[in-house]
């Protein structure tokens, strides 16, 4: 590991023009888990300042300095999905001009094109889609084992890994063994959205429940696999809403260890069926890191996802309760039809930039936060 500097703002330095944070900067102090009725008072304190400054405090507490990033791509196979949630400009209806279906020689090939750094991790999701069976998704991730041994394969929400066991008429614990044996070694966070049912039905009611996307993952966290967790925030949900999704994630890793990453994503209304919702604001996007960083006590890692918050946003993130700025990513699909206007992929130069401009120590990592060292050609991980 590379050495952090034990840097931690004194706790006693705490200052609020907010009564309602003085017992959470407490419970901070002395280690205390936060409660439900503390989540809804951090959402609701004017001084967001000091809700970050809370956040900070506990993110050093953790890590430091070190702050997290990795050189990775993302695959998306195909955006043909049966799903047609109101939150996704991704998703397309089998026969729809737009839908497109990789074959497994193009996926493989756009896994080695567009980037000339060695990536460590592949990110693959993708649709519903009605017709590819569990086969397909297990050809395509042994054609990639075999051609890059070398990169970590992040694969498939638990939404997606729910549907293909559903399809192939097997258990997500018998899925999820084909898929490791295939090559899979992690799962993202995705899917997840919010888990309260009221807005579920509403944003995404084709998907999984929230109590099935939990169980999916208790079953591969219960099989060995690491996975990280989402939770998408801004549109019609509410603070409560929040405070819930979080708190269920948390109980999920009391019991399971499994979770890696959390990453709050912020909604994009543009080409999907709730664009009539604003977008959010930067000190909503600031404030969701802080909280989340205070709730999830047992989480060891808070990413602030640059594709999704601009570069400049996630910059500050790093100051209000963020680690990890997540990767490269070199093609992003999911939030570029959702108008987002960030580049497609940044170099670990430019990542580092930011990092190091922001005060903070960048630390290369892999997939399962191993730091990486790297020569022009190659990189090695510590293990
Ligand atoms: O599950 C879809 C979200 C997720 C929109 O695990 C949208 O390291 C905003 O999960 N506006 C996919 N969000 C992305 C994701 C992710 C990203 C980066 C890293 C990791 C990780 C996971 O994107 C979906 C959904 O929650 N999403 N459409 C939209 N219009």
């Amino acid at each position: 590991m590379p050495a952090s500097t034990p840097k931690v703002e004194r706790a006693s330095d705490f200052r609020t023009c907010d009564p309602r944070l003085a017992p959470i900067a407490e419970k901070v102090r002395a280690h205390e888990r936060l409660s439900a009725g503390d989540g809804l008072a951090l959402y609701a304190s004017p001084d967001v300042l000091a809700v970050g400054w809370l956040a900070n405090h506990v993110r050093e507490r953790m890590h430091g300095d070190l702050t997290y990033f990795n050189v990775n791509r993302h695959i998306n196979p195909t955006n043909v999905c049966v799903a047609a949630c109101k939150l996704c400009a991704f998703g397309r209806k089998k026969g729809d001009p737009a839908g497109y279906t990789m074959a497994l020689e193009e996926a493989w090939q756009t896994a080695a094109s567009g980037y000339s750094e060695a990536v460590t991790e592949f990110h693959l999701v993708g649709g519903l889609h009605p017709d590819l069976p569990l086969e397909f998704f297990l050809d395509l991730i042994r054609g990639l084992k075999e051609r890059f041994p070398q990169v970590h394969i992040k694969a498939f929400t638990m939404v997606e890994i729910a549907f293909l066991a559903r399809r192939a008429k097997l258990s997500v614990e018998e899925t999820l063994l084909k898929l490791r044996e295939a090559g899979v070694d992690s799962m993202p966070g995705g899917g997840a959205e919010i888990f309260a049912p009221r807005v579920r039905s509403i944003i995404c009611d084709h998907k999984i429940d929230g109590e099935e996307w939990l169980q999916t993952a208790r079953t591969a966290h219960k099989l060995g696999f690491k996975s990280n967790a989402t939770m998408l925030y801004g549109h019609i949900e509410n603070d409560a809403d929040r405070v819930d999704h979080l708190l269920k994630l948390r109980a999920l890793q009391d019991e399971t260890g499994g979770f890696q990453t959390f990453i709050p994503l912020a909604f994009h209304p543009e080409n999907t069926a709730l664009d009539h919702l604003p977008v959010t604001t930067g000190l909503t996007d600031i404030r969701q890191i802080a909280v989340s960083r205070l709730l999830l006590d047992n989480f060891p890692h808070i990413k602030a996802y640059w594709q999704m918050m601009t570069p400049k946003i996630a910059q500050i993130a790093l100051r209000f309760g963020a680690d990890d700025l997540d990767g490269t990513v070199i093609e992003e699909k999911i939030y570029h039809d959702a108008g987002a206007k960030t580049p497609q992929g940044m170099t670990r130069k430019e990542l580092c930039r930011l990092i190091t401009e922001a005060g903070r120590v960048p630390v290369e990592r892999d997939t399962l936060y191993r730091p990486v060292t790297r020569t022009e050609e190659s990189f090695t991980v510590a293990v």
